[in-house]
């Protein structure tokens, strides 16, 4: 009962009702925040082993969000630096750790909506790939700078997330073109620019982002277009600089045929993996970087997310 909160949230990102890398952790956060004021324990170790609970629930919510597990693994990296043994003070720890963390990320999404409009020239035509938050606030920018361009959005099977980019471009004013995924390559020679989001980013420079994203980037290069990840740098897993791999998450059947033929094998995969050679650059909180460089600059912008890695050793 007193994980209500974390399970509830956890079932919410698991059925897609939060989509999207950014809004998962933010979502993942504000319920560890929110169980936090609520739950009763005797020490600090007590509230470790409810935490630890908590994370183990959110992780295995949807297993390609290493922003999500940054966040988390954040929240409960200051409890253990908190040298007090008192509930109530842990739970201000708690609520401090995860203000902070969404505080940055507001400031991250700031410099990569600024960074990014500066990509889109007038008259451009912007293609794009499932629903990256990120990607809309860019896009959005742009507009607002007084830019005209407009935007082709695949719709993104099986369930049809570039609808949701498409209804928020149209409501910012944003001339907007939705396609069948199987029309990308017919349309991409329209396009002067290719600008997807990611779930997250390999030590090796690789991006995983929504299944098609990695045809999309083949296409694009074929085409010669240029293809850029709009991503915070905390989509970083720094599981990969140890060997692992990033996991794929992959969703039930039901979602691409609901009653198909009983002997029929149905898979569905959520993400694909860009390689790094197919992406000109990544816009992040830094500037727009060279995939390659990734290691380099999260090490230098958030120390901590490598420092508490170790522990995989
Ligand atoms: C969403 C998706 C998005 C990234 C980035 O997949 O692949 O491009 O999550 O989004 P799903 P954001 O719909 O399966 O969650 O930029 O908002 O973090």
């Amino acid at each position: 009962m007193r994980l209500k909160i974390v399970l509830e949230t956890a079932n919410k990102i698991r059925r897609l009702e939060v989509q999207g890398a950014r809004n998962i952790a933010i979502a993942a956060v504000k319920a560890v925040e929110a169980m936090a004021t609520q739950v009763e324990a005797r020490s600090k170790e007590d509230f470790l082993k409810i935490l630890y609970n908590a994370r183990d629930i959110l992780f295995a919510s949807r297993v390609t969000e290493p922003l999500m597990r940054n966040a988390i693994r954040r929240i409960i990296a200051k409890v253990k630096e908190a040298s007090e043994d008192n509930v109530e003070t842990i739970r201000e720890v708690i609520s401090t750790a995860a203000k902070e963390f969404l505080k940055d990320l507001d400031k991250s999404g700031e410099l990569i909506a600024e960074i990014g409009a500066k990509r889109i020239r007038d008259k451009a035509v912007v293609f794009t790939h499932c629903h990256s938050s990120t990607v809309v606030n860019i896009l959005k920018r742009a507009k607002d700078q007084g830019k005209s361009f407009e935007v082709i959005c695949t719709e993104t099977r099986p369930l049809f997330q570039g609808r949701i980019t498409a209804g928020e471009l149209v409501e910012a004013g944003i001339k907007t073109t939705l396609i069948v995924d199987s029309a990308a390559r017919f349309f991409m020679n329209e396009a002067d620019i290719v600008i997807v989001g990611a779930d997250a980013i390999t030590s090796e420079g690789n991006v995983v982002n929504k299944i098609g994203t990695s045809t999309i980037a083949l296409i694009a290069k074929e085409a010669r277009t240029p293809f850029y990840v709009a991503s915070e740098l905390l989509k970083f897993d720094p599981e990969t600089m140890y060997g692992d791999y990033e996991k794929i998450e992959e969703r039930s059947p039901e979602e691409i045929w609901e009653n198909p033929p009983k002997t029929l094998t149905i898979r569905n995969p959520a993400f694909d993996v860009t390689r790094r050679e197919f992406i000109h650059g990544i816009i992040c909180e830094e500037g727009i970087i060279s995939p390659h460089s990734i290691v380099e600059v999260v090490r230098r912008r958030y120390p901590w997310v490598l420092s508490s890695s170790l522990p995989h050793f």
